[in-house]
């Protein structure tokens, strides 16, 4: 029997309540998967991250199978792989003749743009469906944000809170009397406290087959493929993040912010890339970490932060995303025009913290959030980094990395390159705040006390460094003005020196030009 409807599932909407799948008839209908070149390639992904969407698009498809469903999957090495969507879905076409093709909006403005013609191109209806994984759709969000001065997370979180009724009392007050407790948020990490791991799942014999794939035909990708431990079906990821709320989540609040030496996840939910592959629903992680408060399993201040993570964070920089594209992403307020530092991807430096963010950046397609947005992200703002090599750089080597999600994160908050959309100032710090919220400095070559000299830290001296550089355009923002003032208030030899020891550090850096640089491993 023809098909009916042919149901397009792009990789990162392996969510069974996906709207392109709502009205499924498994006795008409067929379901199409596909593993394409131009994805898995338009920037070189991480090898977990390409073997982690490949096996969680393989399990899904065994999922619907399971249910009847009549499932089309195209692996890639597939010899008539065409290597693209377009291409693939007109394969499917000729193979299946269906009546009409539905899909969901894809989360990305590149792939969006790509099925603008399909419907003249196909000959077929082309139906494309809102996504209706998110609290906020992007015609909400641009209703929030019309007319306002500012954009500001806060009060759309606020907003998202009473829409939602997350930890909002019976009179309709925040619980706990407060919006916010980011305030309790910001303990530096004690050294005798044990740090949970998160569950890591062995893989299995799809799984495997796909490592094998990976690694051979992705070898010069950045990252390492083992161990892999991803979860990759909806079931697995529930579980590890059951193992969260059991046991890093009454936590999270109070070291939130913190960073310490060998400690790649610590009390974070490491979710993320389930979140927005579609193994996990945003809804019922939201739920489940209130009820975790409402049953006494974990504290408010760690309940507000998760939640307003996921409610308020996610959400907002999606519905920025899709308000401020294409131009959002040529921002570049600084003019910033350095090519990246080769140790973004070899990890090869002195400076610890740096060292310790890449090198488990590399081992496991992730980072937490302050060390994207205090080291990498912090070093790359005061050293002049050009946007577009920093954002290359966080699409490829993280594990949850889709550009509506990172392209906010990086442009906006850590580079302050779309000059203040919606962060009232840069994020820059010198190593006094990564001292403050780490054990790292200790363990390094470099003083965290001096600002200049031979062994001066080189957050301290970028910083001054930038700060002067950009002077004219901070001098304009009302949160900087007092920092201007202290450089002014200087004495001219000091910014000398540590204006000169900046140019010799960056001069003496090795660079890599956007999208050249390959894995040796
Ligand atoms: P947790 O700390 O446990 O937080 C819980 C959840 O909240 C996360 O899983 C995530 O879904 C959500 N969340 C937290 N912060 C943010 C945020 N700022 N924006 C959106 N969602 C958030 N997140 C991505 O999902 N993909 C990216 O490509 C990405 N790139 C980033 C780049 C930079 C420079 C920065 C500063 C942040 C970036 N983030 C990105 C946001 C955040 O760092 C990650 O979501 C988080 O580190 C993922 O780890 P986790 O699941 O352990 O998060
Ligand atoms: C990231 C990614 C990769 C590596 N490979 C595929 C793929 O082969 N097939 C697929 O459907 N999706 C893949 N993806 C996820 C897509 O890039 C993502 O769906 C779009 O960017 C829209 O967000
Ligand atoms: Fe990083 Fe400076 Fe501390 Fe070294 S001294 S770990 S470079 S902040």
């Amino acid at each position: 029997m023809p098909t009916a409807t042919l149901r397009l599932v792009l990789g990162d909407q392996l969510s069974r309540g996906l709207s392109s799948l709502s009205d499924l008839d498994p006795d008409r209908d067929r379901v199409l998967l596909v593993e394409v070149w131009e994805e898995a390639t338009y920037v070189r992904h991480h090898k977990k991250k390409i073997a982690f969407l490949f096996s969680a698009m393989r399990h899904f498809a065994e999922a619907l199978r399971g249910e009847g469903v009549a499932v089309d999957y195209v692996s890639l090495d597939d010899p008539d792989n065409s290597g693209s969507f377009h291409g693939e879905v007109l394969r499917a076409i000729a193979r299946h003749g269906p009546e009409r093709l539905v899909v969901t909006e894809p989360g990305e403005w590149r792939v969006r743009e790509g099925m603008r013609d399909w419907e003249a191109d196909l000959g077929i209806p082309v139906e494309i469906r809102e996504d209706g994984r998110f609290f906020c759709t992007p015609a909400a969000f641009a209703d929030w944000a019309e007319g306002r001065k500012s954009l500001r997370m806060e009060y759309f979180y606020r907003e998202m809170r009473r829409r939602t009724g997350f930890l909002i009392d019976a009179g309709g007050e925040p619980e706990g009397g407060k919006w916010n407790f980011d305030q309790d948020n910001r303990k530096a990490l004690p050294g005798d406290l044990p740090v949970p791991d998160v569950l890591r799942v062995s893989p299995d014999d799809i799984t495997s087959e796909v490592l094998e794939l990976v690694a051979a035909r992705f070898p010069e990708h950045f990252g390492s493929l083992q161990p892999f431990w991803f979860a990759v079906t909806a079931e697995q990821a529930e579980a590890a993040f059951e193992a969260f709320v059991q046991e890093r989540l009454p936590n999270f609040g109070d070291y939130q912010d913190a960073l310490a030496y060998g400690e790649a996840t610590l009390f974070h939910s490491v979710v993320s890339q389930y979140l927005n592959a579609g193994l996990l629903d945003p809804h019922a992680v939201c739920a489940r970490v209130e009820r975790a408060w409402r049953e006494g399993e974990a504290p408010l201040n760690a309940v507000e932060g998760f939640i307003r993570q996921v409610l308020g964070w996610r959400e907002f920089v999606r519905g920025l995303y899709w308000l401020k594209m294409p131009d959002y992403a040529e921002g570049n307020f600084f003019d910033a025009q350095r090519d990246l530092p080769s140790f973004y991807w070899t990890g090869e430096t002195e400076m610890v913290c740096l060292s310790e963010a890449v090198s488990q950046t590399r081992e496991n397609a992730y980072a937490h959030h302050i060390q994207r947005l205090m080291v990498t992200g912090n070093f790359a703002l005061l050293a002049g980094v050009h946007p577009g090599a920093v954002n290359e750089w966080y699409l490829v080597v993280y594990a949850d990395a889709y550009q509506w999600v990172e392209l906010p994160n990086v442009t906006g908050m850590a580079l302050f390159a779309d000059g203040g959309v919606f962060a009232s100032k840069p994020y820059a710090a010198s190593g006094k705040y990564i001292d403050r919220m780490s054990d790292y400095c200790k363990r390094c070559r470099y003083d965290v006390k001096r600002q200049s000299g031979d062994d001066a830290c080189p957050f301290n001296f970028l910083y001054w460094d930038f700060i002067a550089r950009n002077r004219t355009k901070l001098e304009k923002n009302p949160r900087m003005g007092l920092i201007v003032k202290s450089l002014q208030r200087m004495k001219p030899d000091k910014v000398a020196a540590m204006r000169k020891d900046a140019e010799a550090f960056l001069s003496q850096l090795e660079t890599v030009e956007e999208g050249q640089w390959q894995d040796s491993q």
